[in-house]
C-alpha cells in the first residue's frame, strides 16, 4: 500500500486524472487531497462530482477555497430564508436568480475586494451547468464535513497533511494568526517558521512554487525543507497546476510518504 498526496487541484480536472494514471493509482493505495480542489481552473464542476462519489480510499482535506465555496453558498441560503418567497431548491433558474439577488448586494456595497464568489465559481457553476440549490447545499455539506489536516505515519514518523501549514498549540502561532484554523488554511512562510510536527514530517500546499517573491519558490518543483531544532521535514507540493496557461514550468505535483517519491504532470 502506497499513500499519495495530490494539493491544489483548482479545476484542473483532466491533469488530476492523468496523475492518477501516472502513479497507477489502486484500491490498495491511499490519495489524501490536500485542499484547494475546486476554482481558477476551469473544471470545479468535474471536481466537485468526483470528489462527491469518491472511492473510499480518498480522503479530502480542507483548503482555503473551499471554506470560502461552501461560506458562499451559506450567504445564499441565508438571505433565501428571509425573502417572502422562498427558491425552489430544485430549479436552475430559481437558483441563478438568487445568485443574482445576491452579487448585486454586494456591488452596491463598492467594496474593494470581491466579498462574494470571489473566484465567480458559483456563477459558472449555475450559468453553464444545470446545477441548483440542492446540489449546493449538498457541497456545502460535503466541504463542511472535510477536516482541517489528516495524521498518519511514514517511516514510523509521524506525519500530518495540512492544506497551508500545521502547528501543535496555538502559542506558537497567535501572535499572527487567530486561530489553529486560519493557520491550517492561510499560513505561508509561517508554515516553515513557526509551525511543524515535532519529530515528523508536514505535507501542505497553498503557496504555489512557481512565483519568485515566495518562501517557497522552486520554479514549479516541490519544496522541501528540515526544521532543525523541531526535527521535522516540510514540503510544499503545490506546483502551481492552475496558472500553467501563464507559466511555463508550472504542473500538478503528487507525493508518495512512504519514500518521498514525487511525480510531475
Ligand atoms: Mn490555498
Amino acid at each position: 500500500m502506497s499513500t499519495y498526496v495530490i494539493s491544489d487541484i483548482h479545476g484542473c480536472y483532466t491533469e488530476f486524472q492523468r496523475m492518477l494514471k501516472k502513479i497507477h493509482f489502486s484500491d490498495a493505495d491511499r490519495l489524501i487531497l490536500a485542499g484547494d480542489s475546486i476554482e481558477r481552473g476551469k473544471k470545479t464542476y468535474d471536481m466537485l462530482r468526483w470528489m462527491e462519489q469518491r472511492p473510499e480510499n480518498v480522503w479530502l482535506i480542507r483548503g482555503n477555497h473551499e471554506e470560502e465555496f461552501a461560506s458562499y453558498i451559506d450567504l445564499m441560503l441565508c438571505i433565501d430564508g428571509k425573502r417572502d418567497t422562498q427558491s425552489d431548491f430544485t430549479s436552475n433558474q430559481d437558483a441563478l436568480a438568487l445568485y443574482g439577488l445576491v452579487n448585486g448586494i454586494f456591488r452596491k456595497q463598492r467594496l474593494s475586494v470581491p466579498c462574494f464568489d470571489r473566484y465567480g465559481t458559483i456563477g459558472s457553476l449555475l450559468g453553464d451547468y444545470d446545477v441548483n440549490l440542492n446540489d449546493l447545499c449538498r457541497w456545502m455539506k460535503m466541504i463542511r464535513d472535510m477536516p482541517y489536516y489528516y495524521e498518519t505515519e511514514a517511516g514510523g514518523r509521524p506525519c500530518v497533511i495540512v492544506h497551508a501549514g500545521y502547528a501543535e498549540n496555538v502559542e506558537e502561532i497567535s501572535a499572527l494568526f487567530p486561530s489553529l484554523e486560519d493557520f491550517y488554511l492561510y499560513a505561508r512562510e509561517e508554515s516553515c517558521q513557526l509551525g511543524g510536527k515535532r519529530n515528523g514530517m508536514v505535507i501542505a500546499g497553498h503557496t504555489p512554487t512557481i512565483v519568485k517573491e515566495v518562501f517557497s519558490y522552486n520554479r514549479g518543483k516541490v519544496f522541501r525543507c528540515y526544521d532543525q531544532e523541531k526535527d521535522c521535514v516540510f514540503y510544499d507540493i503545490d506546483c502551481g497546476c492552475a496558472f500553467r496557461r501563464r507559466i511555463l514550468h508550472a504542473k500538478l505535483a503528487c507525493i508518495r510518504i512512504e519514500d518521498e517519491k514525487i511525480f510531475y504532470v
